[in-house]
C-alpha cells in the first residue's frame, strides 16, 4: 500500500489532478436525458455556441400566438437552438409577466424539445412580502426562508413551479430543462439582489430552491444555472471572487452563466466601443475559466442590443470576438432577450436591417441553431 503522503508527492510531480472534475449534474438522480444534455452542453461549448431567444414562439414584432411563427425563423430559416421562458410573476395566474399564457408555454416547450432544441427558464417572482413585482426592492428573502413570515407563501409558489416543470412531458419522458433562478443577483434592481439581501441569505434562498425541487418534489430533469450581471462585476481586480458573490456552491450549480447587456454596444454608456469589446471578451474568458476549473459549463445567459440598432451586431459584437479568442472562450449558448415590439426587441424580424448580418451569423460553423442540432438529449448525438 502506498502511503497517502507518497501519493500526494507523486501527484504533484506528475500533475495528476487529486480531485477528478465531474461533469455529472448536481442532481445525482438526474434522468438519463438530463445527464446527456449536460454532457452535450460541455461538448457544444468546446466546439461553438448555440443561439437562444426569449419567448421566441410566443410572439414577435407585430404578431402574437400565431402557429409556427418565430422572428428568428423568419429571419434565417430556422428556430433558435435555445428557447428562453419566464415563469414569473406568479404561477397562480394564467399568464406570465409578459402575457405569455402558461398553457401555451407548455405546448411550446414540448415543441422546442421535439425539434431537438433546449428550454431554459428564469423566474421574475413577485415580492411576496409586499405583493409588488420583482423590481420592488423591499427586502423579502428573510421572510421567505424557513421560519420567515412568508415561508409558507413561498413554498406554495415552489409547489406551483414544481407542478409546472413536472408537466413538461413528451410521452413517458420528462423534458429536461435548465432552470436559472434568482438571476442578476449582484445588481440591486430585484428584491433578491445585493443591497436588498445579505450574501448568506441569498445563498440560503438559492439552496432552498434547489433542495426543495430536487429532494422534496423529486424533480430530476432539471439543470441549474447561476447568472450574475456583468454591469456589477469588476473585471480589473479579483474578478473571480467578485463573480462568486452569492455562489451557492458547486453542489448547487451546473451552469456558470452571466447576463451582459452593458458590453455589447449600448449607446449612452460610459465605455467606448473598444472598451466594451475588451470587457465583453474578458467577461466570457472569466466564466469559461471558472467553469473549466469547476468542471461546469459556461453560458452567456442573457444579452442583446435593444432594437438591434447596429446592423452588423451579430457578427461584429458577438461572433467575431468569440472566434478570435476560441481557446479561452467556451460557452454553450448565447441568449438574446424578447421581441416585444419594434423598439423593445433583441432579435431581428423579417425586413429588419440586421437580417443579412444575422444570416451570416447563422451560416457560420461556430453557431448552432435548431437545424444544426440532432438530439441534445442523447450523449454524443447533439450535433448533426
Ligand atoms: C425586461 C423587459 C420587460 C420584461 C422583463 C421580464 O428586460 O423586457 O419588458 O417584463 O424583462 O421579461
Amino acid at each position: 500500500m502506498m502511503s497517502s503522503l507518497r501519493i500526494i508527492i507523486l501527484a504533484a510531480i506528475f500533475y495528476v489532478p487529486l480531485v477528478s472534475i465531474s461533469q455529472e449534474p448536481i442532481d445525482n438522480q438526474a434522468t438519463k436525458r438530463t445527464k446527456s444534455l449536460l454532457t452535450n452542453l460541455h461538448l457544444i461549448a468546446e466546439r461553438g455556441f448555440m443561439f437562444g431567444h426569449q419567448d421566441d414562439q410566443a410572439y414577435g414584432v407585430g404578431w402574437k400566438e400565431e402557429k409556427g411563427r418565430s422572428d428568428v425563423k423568419e429571419s434565417v430559416g430556422t428556430f433558435p437552438a435555445v428557447h428562453g421562458w419566464d415563469v414569473g410573476s406568479r404561477l397562480d395566474k394564467d399568464s406570465n409577466l409578459d402575457q405569455v399564457r402558461f398553457d401555451n408555454m407548455r405546448k411550446w416547450v414540448k415543441k422546442a424539445y421535439k425539434m431537438g432544441s433546449i428550454n431554459t427558464f428564469s423566474w421574475h417572482l413577485d415580492n411576496l412580502t409586499t405583493g409588488g413585482n420583482s423590481w420592488d426592492k423591499t427586502p423579502s428573502v428573510h421572510d421567505l426562508l424557513p421560519g420567515g413570515s412568508k415561508h409558507q407563501a413561498f413554498v406554495e409558489q415552489l409547489d406551483l413551479l414544481a407542478e409546472m416543470f413536472d408537466s413538461f412531458n413528451a410521452g413517458f419522458d420528462k423534458i429536461p430543462i435548465i432552470f436559472r433562478p434568482w438571476h442578476e443577483h449582484n445588481g440591486d434592481w430585484f428584491w433578491w439582489g445585493k443591497g436588498n439581501v445579505s450574501e448568506e441569505e441569498y445563498i440560503e434562498l438559492f439552496r432552498f430552491t434547489v433542495d426543495y425541487l430536487k429532494n422534496e418534489k423529486e424533480l430530476h430533469h432539471l439543470l441549474y444555472a447561476f447568472s450574475p450581471d456583468r454591469s456589477r462585476l469588476r473585471l480589473d481586480t479579483i474578478p473571480e471572487q467578485n463573480y462568486l458573490w452569492g455562489y451557492p456552491g458547486d453542489d448547487y450549480v451546473d451552469i456558470i452563466g452571466i447576463d451582459n447587456y452593458g458590453d455589447v454596444g449600448r449607446l449612452g454608456g460610459l465605455e467606448s466601443a473598444e472598451r466594451q469589446a475588451h470587457n465583453f471578451v474578458e467577461s466570457l474568458k472569466l466564466i469559461t475559466k471558472i467553469a473549466r476549473d469547476k468542471g461546469k459549463v459556461a453560458a452567456l445567459t442573457e444579452t442583446g442590443l435593444e432594437g438591434v440598432t447596429q446592423s452588423d451586431w451579430f457578427t461584429n459584437i458577438i461572433l467575431n470576438p468569440v472566434k478570435q479568442h476560441r481557446s479561452e472562450i467556451a460557452i454553450a449558448w448565447v441568449l438574446v432577450w424578447r421581441n416585444a415590439n419594434n423598439t423593445h426587441h433583441y432579435a431581428p424580424y423579417a425586413d429588419h436591417p440586421s437580417v443579412p448580418d444575422f444570416q451570416l451569423f447563422e451560416a457560420d460553423s461556430l453557431t448552432y441553431f435548431e437545424r444544426d442540432l440532432k438530439n441534445p438529449y442523447k450523449s454524443g448525438k447533439a450535433l448533426k
